[in-house]
């Protein structure tokens, strides 16, 4: 066993590099070519692999440290007999600096727009490396040093910068690509619209003459990056380019979280997009900087018996759907109560009535009546946001789901068209559904499409709870159990049937002062039989 130096190998002409991520830890055991370290200079970023096999005995470096050639990365524990120190493999050999090469100015003068190709410099003794990124597309504006595309060789990889500023006309390879020195990349329209960098390098670079062989620009050096990676095959979810890595680090992102789509599983700078994307428009909890611990695995058997038994299908799925629901919309509940002695009074002279047609009238058919008279009043809770949370689209119909307890759990059948029904339909109706949904017989249509959900627990008991909204719906309604309670009016306490509310909605759609008046409607309309009836 030998402990070996892993050096910085000759990084061209710079020095004093950050080092801005460290990709092992003592412990690690890391293969021929691993990457080790990424380097940042002004120009360039470049990864450091390992010029050899073993088990990482200690990090030398520290993140912000500055380091040149010959600097210890890590200490490496091999199985080898010898004892000297590695020289970076033939991977480590620098990638000169190259001069860019223009040709086919179309004039001398500065002042004038010219249109230059620009072409593959010099990249070592990679011949026929691979196009792996298009970085830019024809129409952008590309300033000096910018990245035009990513190249894989055998033995690394290189970003390839544009030698000028200006705008890309049009792009000569393509993704797969194999390319070589001098192979035409793009061909670029610099003017004077970018004196910045142009007078920079343009006097003094000695553009060619159309007829004439191309000339090396000797002004324009350090064209190439150098990124002395060979594709980390043991850590693959973070083989990416430099920019990717730049770009990944600026939003924050774990690399290793994304599954990239390019070449041997690179990640591309559209699949950061994507994830981006994704994690934005979908409300992830990872992006949002929810980060939950995990609940811990508990033996509860240690602390006595127990039994273990499996959730059911509904069950899981009504966790699934009850903790998105939980998690990304937010929840206010806006408490009241509706006086609901008349409408009892009414109902019960009824009941005989509609029991003999083989019908029970229950609170629940007024309460879905009322809920629709408050629908029209404020068409907002009759609504679901688009996926992307930018529009809200209003229902011009009126479907109510209807929470049903089961003996499996949970399930929601929707009763469609509610405004078009009658009292003795609509209990009509729920007698069917809650019979259906206790007895697993309702099909997915029959619990699809609702507006707005209602939850009675009013038959069980209890004096209030806070629903959870049953997305895509932006409002649901919680119902109790109505008692009798004394309630001042006219100047005397008289007792009351008060039957309590719960309003659950969706605070991104609706203010808490609507969320106030539509509770003080459906309290009106409740308390008010002649309205409900008509
Ligand atoms: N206050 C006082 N009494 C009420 C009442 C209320 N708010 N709501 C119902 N009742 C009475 C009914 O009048 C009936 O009494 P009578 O037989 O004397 O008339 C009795 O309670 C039982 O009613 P019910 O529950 O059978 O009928 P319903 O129409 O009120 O409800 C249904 C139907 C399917 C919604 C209900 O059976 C049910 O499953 N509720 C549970 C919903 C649930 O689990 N929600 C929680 C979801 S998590 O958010």
């Amino acid at each position: 066993m030998t402990i070996k130096e892993i050096k910085v190998p000759n990084i061209g002409d710079v020095s004093d590099v950050e080092v801005i991520e460290i990709s092992v830890s003592p412990g690690d055991r890391v293969k021929k070519e691993d990457s080790l370290v990424t380097l940042e200079s002004e120009k360039a970023s470049m990864e450091i692999p390992s010029s050899d096999e073993g088990t990482v005995e200690e990090v030398k470096v520290k993140l912000g440290d500055k380091v040149s050639e010959g600097s210890v990365i890590i200490t490496l524990r091999t199985e080898e007999e010898t004892s000297v120190s590695t020289e970076p493999s033939k991977t480590n050999e620098p990638i000169p600096p190259e001069k860019s090469e223009i040709k086919s100015p179309v004039a001398s003068s500065t002042k004038q727009s010219k249109e230059v190709s620009v072409t593959i410099p010099d990249i070592g003794d990679a011949k026929d490396a691979e196009v792996i990124e298009i970085l830019v597309e024809p129409g952008q504006h590309v300033n000096k040093e910018e990245s035009l595309i990513t190249l894989e060789g055998e033995k690394a990889t290189m970003e390839i910068p544009s030698p000028f500023a200006g705008q890309i006309k049009t792009i000569t390879l393509k993704m797969g690509d194999k390319v070589s020195k001098g192979d035409a990349i793009l061909t670029l329209v610099i003017s004077e619209e970018y004196p910045s960098t142009l007078s920079a390098e343009l006097p003094s670079a000695p553009v060619r003459e159309p007829s004439v062989p191309k000339v090396e620009n000797a002004s324009t050096k350090s064209s190439v990056t150098p990124v002395l990676a060979t594709p980390s095959t043991s850590n693959e979810s973070t083989h990416a380019s430099p920019s990717v890595r730049r770009l990944a680090r600026e939003f924050g992102i774990d690399l290793s979280r994304l599954k990239g789509t390019g070449p041997k599983q690179r990640i591309m700078k559209e699949d950061l997009q994507k994830y981006v994307k994704g994690v934005l428009s979908e409300g992830d909890s990872r992006g949002s900087g929810l980060q939950i611990p995990k609940m811990p695995e508990i033996d509860f058997s240690k602390y006595g018996e127990t039994e273990c038994i499996p959730l059911n299908k509904i069950k899981k799925l009504t966790g699934i759907n009850v903790h998105r629901s939980w998690v990304t919309i937010p929840h206010v509940t806006q408490f009241g109560q509706a006086d609901i002695t008349d409408l009892e009074e009414f109902r019960k002279s009824q009941k005989e009535e509609t029991e003999k047609q083989g019908v029970k009238l229950t609170p629940l058919v007024f309460i879905m009546k009322a809920v629709i008279l408050s629908l029209k009043e404020f068409p907002h809770f009759n609504a679901s946001l688009d996926s992307k949370g930018e529009n809200l689209i209003l229902k011009k119909y009126y479907n109510l789901g209807i929470a049903v307890d089961t003996p499996n759990g949970l399930v929601v059948p929707v009763v469609k068209d509610v405004d078009k029904k009658s009292t003795l339909e609509l209990a009509q109706e729920l007698a069917e559904i809650s019979q259906k949904a206790r007895s697993k017989g309702l099909s997915p249509a029959e619990m699809s499409g609702s507006c707005f959900t209602i939850s009675s627990l009013g038959g069980i008991g209890g004096t209030g709870f806070t629903p959870i909204i049953n997305a895509p719906d932006v409002a649901i309604l919680g119902v109790s159990k109505a008692s009798m309670t004394a309630i001042y009016q006219d100047e005397a306490f008289n007792p009351r049937l008060m039957l309590p509310l719960s309003l659950s909605y969706d605070h991104r759609v609706i203010d808490g002062a609507d969320g106030a008046r539509f509770i003080v409607y459906l309290a009106k309309y409740l308390s008010d039989i002649r309205t409900l009836l008509l």
